[in-house]
């Protein structure tokens, strides 16, 4: 076999590795598979190979963007459906994503982030005043609170739409069909003679996709026709109608526009949710972590229990970042990317021959575990893992929850921000109470996110009686 010494789980006829896949829990399936069959190994997916990667050594080579570049395969091919030639699903090589990725810098860089500030304390905002109203005993769905959060800012920063999801009991219509169309594009995932199978299903993927289409170029015409005209609006739309790519001159046009828009929006959807999520788990779980949050919280947000944080204080959160980078690692939202060799490629000094063009999968859940960089206890939840000191001795390319180089996360900015902003807000109001002494389960959609999670939350009592009721210069020692 052509791909010799790689190894390979056992197969079946015809099918290959395929069917021996959990469609339920890919994901996690590659994950022990990983740890059976070591750094790198291979399925035969009905004819075409899978190559899977996560030893840190291999992938550091693999990130070597003059050999390697990503590539849109599997389920990622899939979600062009909505997400057409957009920068998550556009390929390198296509004249879109370029152009596109040199207009969106600006509205995804620091000094647009400023200006989104005010926005994502409106939502999260909502959210923390959501909370205040429970009834002691009522439960809290982390992941559908987390979710109508950072669906509502993206909507709110992007595109001035509110989806208002704090004010609903359902998901707004939009959503219903984002969540339908993913569904439906993972669970066709790779299955054999795909025009068969769930009619119905694609049926209603069409359906779906032509809904969202139609509510995002709404939005688009709506502005282009505003009185009040573009220029004065400072969200991420007025930014890709008024955006010229320096290297050709050209504009992005409005059918790529509502596709950057349907990226955003699932990306708004299925990951900074995700590690909001994670975190608080991770938290209830560590007091003495939890103790060092609230202490920097308190200290940075000042003794005023309902002061808005500036921007400034949401840069200052560094232990909370700690915290934040060391969810993405053990639990990271986006558990995989593809890549593919530009030219026939031998790797592992001189082990591994890869074809032109061969499908590999970076497993980050995987590299994010190997002892070779995280020791000999690489599932502990440990934020000093992400201390400068920490950071500044770790090789290269041992995390990548954003995945890599020119075609990383343009969005990572903006949801570290949002993420320690909500954080933030949280921990400077509110007691979390594990009822349940929920056990991590992880349900696999396009991403992963912790299946029937489940807080209480009281308002802080500490604060009450005043302990960090002093002036900020008390606090600031503790
Ligand atoms: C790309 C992760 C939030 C927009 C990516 C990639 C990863 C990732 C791994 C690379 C995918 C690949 O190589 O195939 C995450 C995580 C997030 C997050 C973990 C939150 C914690 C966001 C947000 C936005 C966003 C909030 C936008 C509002 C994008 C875009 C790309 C991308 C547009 C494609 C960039 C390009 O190829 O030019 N993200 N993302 N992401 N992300 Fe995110
Ligand atoms: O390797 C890939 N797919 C394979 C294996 C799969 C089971 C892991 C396959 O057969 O499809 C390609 C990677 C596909 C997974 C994409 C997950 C990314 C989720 C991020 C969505 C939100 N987002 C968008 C932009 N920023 C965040």
């Amino acid at each position: 076999n052509r791909l010799d010494p790689i190894p390979q789980p056992p197969t079946k006829p015809v099918v290959g590795n395929m069917l021996s896949l959990d469609s339920a829990a890919p994901v996690q399936h590659l994950t022990r598979l990983a740890k059976e069959l070591g750094p790198i190994f291979w399925l035969d997916m009905m004819g075409s190979p899978i190559v899977v990667v996560s030893g840190h050594d291999l992938v550091d080579e693999l990130s070597d963007e003059k050999r390697f570049d990503k590539t849109v395969r599997g389920a990622l091919r899939r979600v062009r459906a909505v997400g057409g030639d957009g920068l998550f699903t556009a390929d390198t090589k296509e004249p879109n994503w370029s152009k596109a990725h040199n207009i969106l810098l600006q509205p995804f860089g620091n000094r647009a982030m400023q200006s989104y500030h005010p926005s994502m304390v409106d939502i999260a905002e909502q959210l923390v005043h959501k909370w205040e109203r429970l009834n002691a005993d009522d439960e809290i769905d982390v992941v559908h609170d987390m979710t109508a959060l950072t669906l509502d800012t993206i909507g709110l920063c992007g595109f001035e739409y509110r989806f208002n999801s704090f004010y609903r009991r359902d998901y707004h219509p939009f959503v219903e069909s984002l969540v339908r169309s993913l569904e439906t594009i993972m669970m066709t995932r790779g299955l054999p003679f795909e025009q068969l199978w769930m009619q119905k299903r694609r049926k209603t993927l069409g359906e779906d996709v032509a809904f969202m289409n139609k509510m995002v170029d709404e939005i688009i015409a709506e502005r282009r026709k505003s009185a009040e005209g573009i220029d004065d609006k400072k969200d991420m739309l007025a930014a890709m109608m008024t955006g010229v790519d320096r290297s050709t001159g050209e504009q992005l046009d409005d059918v790529n526009i509502r596709y950057q828009i349907n990226t955003f929006l699932i990306a708004g959807h299925e990951t900074t949710s995700g590690l909001l999520s994670y975190t608080l788990y991770a938290l209830l779980k560590h007091p003495d972590i939890l103790k060092k949050a609230y202490d920097e919280v308190d200290r940075v947000f000042g003794p005023d229990v309902n002061a808005k944080p500036t921007y400034q204080q949401v840069t200052q959160l560094t232990y909370i970042t700690q915290i934040l980078k060391e969810a993405l690692r053990l639990w990271p939202p986006a558990p995989a990317y593809g890549i593919s060799p530009l030219n026939d490629e031998t790797i592992g000094g001189g082990k591994y021959k890869l074809r032109k063009g061969t499908f590999i999968t970076i497993l980050v859940t995987a590299l994010h575990r190997d002892p070779s960089v995280w020791g000999p206890n690489p599932d502990a939840f440990d934020p000093e893992n992400f201390s400068k000191e920490a950071e500044a001795k770790r090789p290269i390319n041992a995390w990548k929850p954003f995945g890599n180089g020119q075609r990383a996360c343009i969005g990572r900015g903006f949801a570290m921000h949002e993420a320690a902003l909500a954080l933030g807000m949280i921990l400077q109001r509110f007691k979390l109470i594990d009822h349940q002494r929920y056990q991590m389960h992880l349900k696999e959609t396009l991403t992963m996110k912790p299946e029937g999670f489940k807080i209480k939350v009281r308002p802080r009592a500490d604060r009450e009686r005043g302990a960090y009721g002093g002036p900020v210069a008390a606090t600031a020692s503790a």
